[in-house]
């Protein structure tokens, strides 16, 4: 059967790549191992696609899932002391998922963090 998701889910707000980097997963640490991440950003979510744009795209229309964050409740700071790298921002969902986020564009990185910030201050926190 077909569900038909909100139309809010459907708005995207802003996509490109960014270096990602999963610290842990449900409160659990996990080994630290970055890759380039196409990234989506909705109203209320980030999804993380481990292809290109083209073929995620294609990849969706098969029913494959990307990797979904849920804003509502999260934090995002700065994480300079998390890893050796520039410009690197954390995502930490209230289900413990842990996130890294990086690009050695400043105005990239600085636009992403604003946005997901911005995001994340309209939604409830529960
Ligand atoms: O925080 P860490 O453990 O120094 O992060 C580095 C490791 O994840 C490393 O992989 P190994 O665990 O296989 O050694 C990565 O290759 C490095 O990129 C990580 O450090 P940076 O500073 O790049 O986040």
């Amino acid at each position: 059967k077909e569900v038909i998701p909100p139309l809010e889910q459907l708005m995207v707000e802003k996509e490109g790549y960014l270096q990602k980097a999963k610290i842990a997963d449900g409160g659990k640490k996990i080994r630290k191992n970055w890759s380039s991440s196409w990234i989506v950003l909705s109203s209320r979510k980030l999804e993380f696609y481990k292809e290109s744009k083209q073929q995620a795209l294609s990849n969706a229309k098969s029913g494959h899932k990307p990797e979904s964050v849920d804003l509502c409740g999260a934090h995002i700071e700065w994480a300079k002391e998390k890893s050796s790298r520039k410009n690197v921002f954390q995502i930490t969902t209230v289900s413990g998922n842990e996130f890294l986020l990086q690009s050695d564009i400043d105005f990239i990185i600085l636009d992403w963090f604003h946005a997901i910030k911005n995001a994340i201050d309209r939604l409830p926190r529960d």
